[in-house]
């Protein structure tokens, strides 16, 4: 057995400039684990809180007087004892002692440590083949709205969904739509200052089917120009503009049933393959109607309708209320809750698609995670250091990009 000889935790700032957390585990063979928590603006109620009501600085003191001491001299490849340990200080049903940004920044700290001293990476460490034969695909924002992006769609994200290719293929193929949708803003409002959001999409002051219609054809341009396959798809974030029964969008009000007659339109009319949380997060039955109504063309993914949790998955799978979730680590706190849900999803045939936070690091081990779990994709932004950190991780995982000598 190797042992934890070190346990430290850092202030750090994330791409939108907010106070979080780096956890550092050292081992006493000399290996050593570096991992940041990235933190949500558009979070699920079912999320654990990132921080203590004392935010960051109370975190710190707490990490050093009470969770430090809990994890020294454990085993550092005991990773299920490690984040059963974080729980029992924490003490509380989700981490709001502690805060869901502490236990996770010390989880996948502990877990690169471990894949450290075994000379392999955290994706092999977590599962993935030696040689995986499919890779996830990327799913890219190309043009924020919502609580990303004031002043934009109300819809949060519009993405480009690259599955089913080589790393290098995917990528390419997703950054070649954000660049497409960007010269199409520019077209069509020459004069205008265009911005980016907090994922490095577009923000411009269009439209949801506006937006939708310049992201499609940036997406059947790259797909003949470059022959590769990308496809539209959609984060609405639905919560955030659902209230008293309705979907209130700047431009239309529609109940449930309007919603999920709206989306499937959608579905149909734009070829979209990937759709996020379209309704509230607690419409367990209609996710359903329209995973019924156009699951078989389209990822139908739950983010905040399951934050990750294994129970409430457990009722998605029961009432069939979508085909794939959102894997978010921050959302639950650790790895092995992670594991827990995403070993639930396969056994019911569920994709699952592994995900940044909109506000995040430079750091890449999103990347292990999504291969590690066989994640269909792989959520991750596509411009700004701490998008592109993501991607280039997963070409590294993808080895294509190595010179031959
Ligand atoms: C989402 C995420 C990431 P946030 O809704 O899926 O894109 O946003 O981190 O703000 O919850
Ligand atoms: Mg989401």
């Amino acid at each position: 057995m190797s042992a934890i000889s070190g346990v430290r935790l850092r202030l750090v700032f994330d791409s939108r400039g907010r106070e979080t957390l780096e956890a550092t585990i050292e081992t006493d063979r000399g290996f050593r684990g570096i991992a940041t928590a990235p933190s949500g603006e558009s979070t699920g109620t079912h999320e654990v809180p990132a921080f203590p009501k004392g935010g960051v600085a109370e975190a710190l003191s707490l990490g050093l007087t009470a969770v430090r001491p809990a994890l020294m001299g454990r085993d550092v490849a005991d990773q299920v004892g490690f984040d059963g340990k974080l729980h029992e200080v924490d003490g509380t049903a989700n981490f709001s002692r502690i805060g869901g940004n502490t236990a996770t920044a010390l989880s996948v700290a502990v877990a690169l440590a471990h894949a450290a001293e075994g000379g392999r990476t955290l994706a092999a460490s977590l599962g993935a083949p030696a040689h995986p034969t499919s890779w996830p695909g990327v799913v890219g924002n190309c043009l924020n709205g919502g609580r990303h992006a004031i002043g934009g769609p109300d819809m949060q994200e519009f993405i480009a969904f690259a599955p089913n290719a080589t790393p290098l293929d995917e990528v390419r193929a997703a950054i070649a739509v954000h660049r497409a949708v960007g010269e199409a803003l520019h077209r069509a409002y020459p004069t205008l200052a265009l911005g980016r959001g907090d994922e490095g999409g577009w923000v411009a002051p269009i439209g949801n089917v506006e937006a939708l219609e310049i992201l499609s054809s940036a997406c059947a341009t790259v797909r003949d120009s470059l022959k590769l396959s990308v496809f539209p798809g959609l984060d609405l974030a639905a919560s955030e503009f659902f209230s008293d029964g309705q979907y209130r969008y700047k431009d239309r009000t529609v109940d449930s049933d309007g919603q999920v007659s709206f989306v499937a339109e959608l579905v149909d009319r734009y070829g979209l393959k990937y759709v996020e949380d379209p309704f509230d997060q607690e419409a367990f039955g209609p996710f359903a109607q329209l995973t019924a109504a156009v699951g078989t063309k389209c990822l139908i993914v739950g983010d905040d309708l399951y934050t990750t949790r294994r129970a409430r998955l457990e009722r998605g799978v029961a009432e069939r209320s979508s085909n794939a979730v959102l894997i978010k680590v921050n959302q639950v706190g650790t790895l092995t809750d992670t594991l827990a849900t995403v070993a639930l999803a396969r056994t019911n045939d569920m994709a699952t698609v592994t995900s940044h936070r909109s506000g995040d690091l430079p750091e890449g081990w999103l990347a292990h995670l999504a291969v590690g779990f066989g994640s269909v994709g792989i959520k991750c932004g596509l411009l700004g250091g701490e998008r592109v950190a993501k991607l280039n991780e997963l070409l590294r995982l993808g080895g294509a990009t190595e010179a031959e000598n």
